[in-house]
């Protein structure tokens, strides 16, 4: 009896302690494993020896540049739509274009600026649709190179130029700003200027256009009702399926269609296009430059996870950081890597060796520890092989270059001083590296 209730006793003090265990232990572990890791130190060892970008699939050695664009660049390609973007459609059949409004004497006379719609389907009426603000060097005596990229709050913001049409897109409510009840007021004209710089862009012989992200899909997750998607629905699709495109693949999508758009207008040169994209929108033009290969330059500025920081790191921002955040992003498959690097059948050098041996240019900042400025830099050296393979110069620089040291081979990369922002500094090195790559 005495065995009996001691033998109890025993038990419940053993099952007392796992509990408490569970209690205590369990969420401080998961705490621990969820801590953003700031510290290099703190980087768990990973390996890419299994995401050689020069070994396919099947074991195949990739030695020429024929095997690269017939048999790995494809594979790569796919395992991307697949895993991480989701498949995008194509060209749609009844997209047309309509010149809302050109001015020959915008800026003061040192410009031109157009507004052009592209529509998807023969009803213009019901929409979704495109909204393009162009600004050229005035009066061009031959088509001008073009750099395109997304914005975040409207056309109407990245200038204070009051004729730019105000967006009536629903955007997400900023008071401060002027965002009320979804909309953009007249108060948020100008409020993304310091990141466009319009006038030097201008001054350079560049054209500069851009279209407001939520044209394509507005940013936020409602299963994918509004946005683009649903024109591609097939009968009784509700949503995309596991490996059909998100909302960074919806807006690469819609940089594809604007270059639809600039091989109709005259004044623009359409073989010379740079596709640029600021973080979300970083992540973006770097999904369009290696989708669509008229994209001659393709430049990040700040993309972190999900663009051009390697996933494998876990430093700042992870995999399931991004997915929980923002689930609409990637296709669904791609949360099947949340905790779980380590199966990723892709990491993001491969994202950059999809845009050799076409010039791509990796923009960070010391201060945005988030989007991990070294993993940025490394995606870059891990794709350096292709582009060597490719007969460019690749990315000239084995280690990290030092602040404002700008490396320009066909790999460029920076990492300047200040926080997760696009700086006129940054625009200056763009536009150097386009020079060097299109000018000399
Ligand atoms: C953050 C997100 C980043 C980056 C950034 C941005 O909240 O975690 O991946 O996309 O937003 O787009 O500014």
């Amino acid at each position: 009896m005495h065995v009996i209730r001691f033998r109890l006793r025993r038990f419940a003090l053993m099952v007392l302690a796992v509990v408490v265990t569970l209690l205590v232990a369990a969420p401080a572990a998961l705490a621990q494993k969820d801590e953003t890791i700031y510290d290099e130190a703190k980087v768990p060892k990973y390996t890419l020896e299994d995401l050689d970008p020069l070994v396919s699939l099947d074991g195949t050695k990739i030695t020429t540049p024929k095997l690269w664009v017939e048999k790995r660049r494809p594979e790569i390609l796919r395992l991307f739509q697949e895993h991480v973007y989701g498949k995008s459609p194509g060209k749609p059949k009844e997209m047309s274009f309509e010149l809302t409004s050109i001015d020959r004497a915008a800026l003061g006379g040192k410009a031109w600026r157009k507004e052009v719609s592209i529509y998807f389907t023969s009803k213009r009426a019901d929409g979704p649709k495109i909204d393009i603000l162009i600004y050229l060097p005035a009066d061009p005596k031959r088509p001008v190179p073009v750099f395109v990229g997304l914005n975040f709050g409207g056309n109407h913001a990245i200038h204070s130029d009051p004729e730019i049409t105000l967006s009536t897109q629903w955007m997400r409510n900023d008071p401060q700003r002027g965002v009320v009840d979804n909309r953009a007021t007249e108060k948020t004209r100008g409020t993304e200027a310091s990141r466009w710089a319009v006038e030097k862009i201008i001054a350079r012989g560049y054209a500069v256009a851009t279209i407001y992200c939520g044209d394509l899909d507005p940013d936020f997750h409602d299963g994918f009702k509004n946005g683009v998607h649903p024109l591609f629905y097939k009968e009784g699709q509700t949503e995309p399926a596991a490996d059909e495109w998100g909302t960074i693949g919806a807006w690469a999508w819609g940089l594809s269609r604007a270059v639809d758009y600039f091989e109709t207008d005259s004044d623009i040169d359409a073989k010379h296009v740079a596709v640029m994209g600021h973080s979300r929108l970083g992540k973006t033009s770097l999904w369009a430059g290696a989708q669509d290969e008229r994209f001659g330059i393709v430049i990040s500025n700040n993309s972190g996870c999900g663009g051009a920081a390697l996933s494998r790191r876990i430093f700042g921002e992870t995999v399931k950081r991004i997915n929980t955040g923002f689930p609409h992003w990637f296709c669904a498959n791609f949360k099947k890597y949340n905790d779980n690097e380590a199966a990723l059948p892709v990491d993001q050098h491969l994202l950059i060796a999809l845009v050799a041996p076409r010039p791509v240019y990796i923009a960070s900042a010391q201060e945005d520890l988030w989007a991990d400025p070294r993993g940025e830099f490394l995606s870059g050296l891990h794709a350096d092989p292709v582009y060597r393979l490719l007969g460019t110069d690749g990315l000239g620089a084995s280690e990290m270059p030092t602040l404002n040291q700008p490396v320009m081979t066909t790999i460029g990369y920076h990492i300047r001083t200040g926080k997760h922002d696009v700086t006129d500094y940054d625009w200056e090195r763009y536009m150097d590296f386009a020079d060097k790559h299109w000018k000399e």
